[in-house]
């Protein structure tokens, strides 16, 4: 990074500072964080001061279907650094109907006044399943259908960003009644895409992380584009990994020490929650790096002691039940395992998972796996036998 870089990076610093009335130092780490959660490369922190600085903010029409308004809230409730006030800095939020002072036909008005002022420059947020059943008369605001309300929307929008597992793929609201024999849920909730027919970036979660948003917020502003997704429509940066592959407890895991039941001695320990139901393994996230709700690190269901339920993942969270096994996926040594050869000259399971998925041994890493799974099954029966 040239000098002249850091200084121009340093007076937008200086600038948005000022602006928002948050301290420079703050709003320095905050780019510096975000440009880390978007995994660039170092110097893109200085890009993006200057880029919010700029705050040639892009107009935002934020839509409300099926949901628990989570996404909103877990964007406006962090307190530092300050979430808020960088998200409203970074963003022009035109219409969102539970923030905004307008009703009724006011309300409906700002909607169209924004519309057309920014038409094609608009970035469409879409919070909430869609209904779909019975031509969608499930959800109506302001006489439309949400499907209506959203196709228009789209229509003229410069990009689509479905936020929250809701809108990504229907989330909650999706979900199929266990006891009625329906193959679908009473109102017919679908994502974004489905009822668009077309992809779109989708931050699924429930709710979000809101850095995630703020993050392809960012992204959009500084390099004029959305971040590269998956298959999903997920932002890659994001949703790249499992879960498991990057959680604190992952060493029980490998292991072989587990959590049996809330509240048991291993619960108390901190040992792995997989028994208790974890959807780590099969959940692509964030979450075990960056951490939630801004109020601390190491803030995310697996370090509060609960089991994640996969919440932000289709055909998972929702879905399968709470306490049931996960499937384990792609089982890549995270980036915490210890090297190869140790330091004591001896090699752990940990390093032996590593060699075996270099070496593309994946079956002998599985067996591997079985085996410290049913270790403490082993121990336990033993125990009771004596
Ligand atoms: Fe709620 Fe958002 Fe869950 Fe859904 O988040 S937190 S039900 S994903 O749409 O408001
Ligand atoms: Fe963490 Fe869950 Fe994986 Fe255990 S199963 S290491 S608690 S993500
Ligand atoms: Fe959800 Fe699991 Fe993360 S429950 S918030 S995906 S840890």
């Amino acid at each position: 990074m040239s000098e002249t870089f850091i200084e121009e990076a340093t007076e937008a610093a200086a600038e948005v500072a000022g602006r928002l009335r948050i301290d420079r130092r703050e709003f320095l780490q905050f780019c510096a964080a975000t440009a880390t959660t978007l995994g660039l490369s170092s110097g893109a922190e200085a890009a993006i001061a200057k880029a919010v600085e700029k705050a040639k903010r892009p107009s935002v029409i934020w839509l409300h279907f099926q949901e628990c308004t989570g996404c909103s809230e877990s964007l406006l409730r962090a307190e530092h650094p300050t979430l808020e006030k960088l998200i409203l800095d970074v963003i022009s939020l035109d219409y969102h109907e539970t923030l905004m002072a307008a009703a009724g036909h006011q309300a409906e008005a700002a909607r169209k006044a924004a519309m057309k002022a920014n038409k094609g420059k608009y970035i469409l947020v879409v919070e909430g399943a869609i209904p779909t059943k019975q031509n969608g008369i499930y959800c109506k605001i302001g006489g439309h259908t949400a499907i209506d309300m959203l196709k228009e929307c789209a229509a003229d929008a410069a990009a689509v960003i479905a936020i929250g597992s809701c809108a990504s793929w229907g989330g909650m609201p999706s979900t199929i009644p266990s006891i009625s024999g329906a193959d679908s849920s009473p109102t017919g909730s679908s994502g974004v895409a489905d009822v668009l027919g077309k992809p779109v970036v989708t931050i699924p979660g429930c709710p979000p992380n809101p850095y995630n948003f703020l993050a392809t917020a960012v992204h959009f502003l500084t390099f004029g584009k959305l971040p590269d997704v998956d298959q999903l429509g997920r932002p890659k940066f994001a949703y790249g990994r499992i879960i498991h592959e990057h959680c604190e407890r992952r060493a029980h895991f490998d292991a072989g020490r587990f959590a049996l039941a809330f509240g048991d001695e291993g619960h108390r320990k901190g040992y792995c929650l997989y028994k208790l139901g974890c959807k780590g393994p099969e959940t692509y996230a964030n979450c075990s790096t960056i951490g939630f709700g801004d109020v601390g690190e190491s803030n995310w269901p697996v370090a509060c002691g609960h089991p994640c339920i996969g919440c932000s993942e289709k055909g998972v969270g929702f879905t399968k039940p709470i306490h049931m096994t996960a499937q384990l996926k792609g089982m890549s040594p995270p980036a915490s395992y210890p090297g190869i050869v140790e330091q004591q000259g001896k090699s752990s399971f940990a390093s032996a998972a590593a060699l075996a998925a270099i070496a593309g041994a994946a079956a002998g890493g599985a067996a591997m796996l079985a085996k410290n799974l049913g270790k403490q099954d082993e121990a336990q029966a033993q125990k009771k036998g004596e």
